[in-house]
């Protein structure tokens, strides 16, 4: 079953929309098994955002990711990686597709709300950056056979 990383960004956390982005998430039948508040700071960012650490924006993004506490999330489902990305939208707020989570909710390139890993070994790699093995509650809700089909769970 995939698993996959998600931060709730200040950009987030500061407008008030983690109930909204957490609502969606249990509402598409996508469960939440881990989540904790954390501040992060520039070596987890320098690792987290190593591909653009050279990019001329880089120490603005990184102030934005330290601007407040951040929530961070494992999620678990069927193809969660790709379902949730396709969730997320397009990077730039302004791009994302009505119905995205970045599309409804905001209109920026860099405040864009949420992270969410885009591929499932980059998803491995992320979920061991924020958590320890411990604080994954890898449990099968009591509903599920309501939210899968036969078979695809
Ligand atoms: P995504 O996977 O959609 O989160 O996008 P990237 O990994 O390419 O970018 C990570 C973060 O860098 C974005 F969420 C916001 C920030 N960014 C900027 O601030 N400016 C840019 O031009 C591109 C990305």
């Amino acid at each position: 079953m995939e698993q996959t990383l998600v931060i709730l960004k200040p950009s987030c956390v500061a407008r008030g929309l983690m109930g909204e982005v957490i609502g969606r998430i249990e509402k598409r039948g996508i469960t939440v098994i881990a989540m904790k508040m954390m501040q992060l700071d520039l070596n987890i960012l320098r690792e987290h955002y190593a591909h653009l650490v050279d990019k001329p924006f880089f120490p603005g993004l990184a102030a934005s990711m330290m601007a407040t506490p951040v929530v961070c999330m494992v999620l678990k489902g069927v193809d969660v990686v790709s379902v949730f990305r396709e969730m997320v939208g397009v990077t730039n707020g302004r791009k994302a597709a009505p119905g995205t989570l970045r599309g409804d909710l905001c209109m920026s390139n860099q405040a864009n709300i949420i992270h969410a890993s885009d591929s499932v070994e980059n998803a491995k790699i992320e979920i061991a950056r924020f958590f320890k093995p411990e604080e994954i509650c890898d449990y099968t809700p009591a509903n599920i056979s309501f939210i899968y089909g036969d078979g695809e769970y």
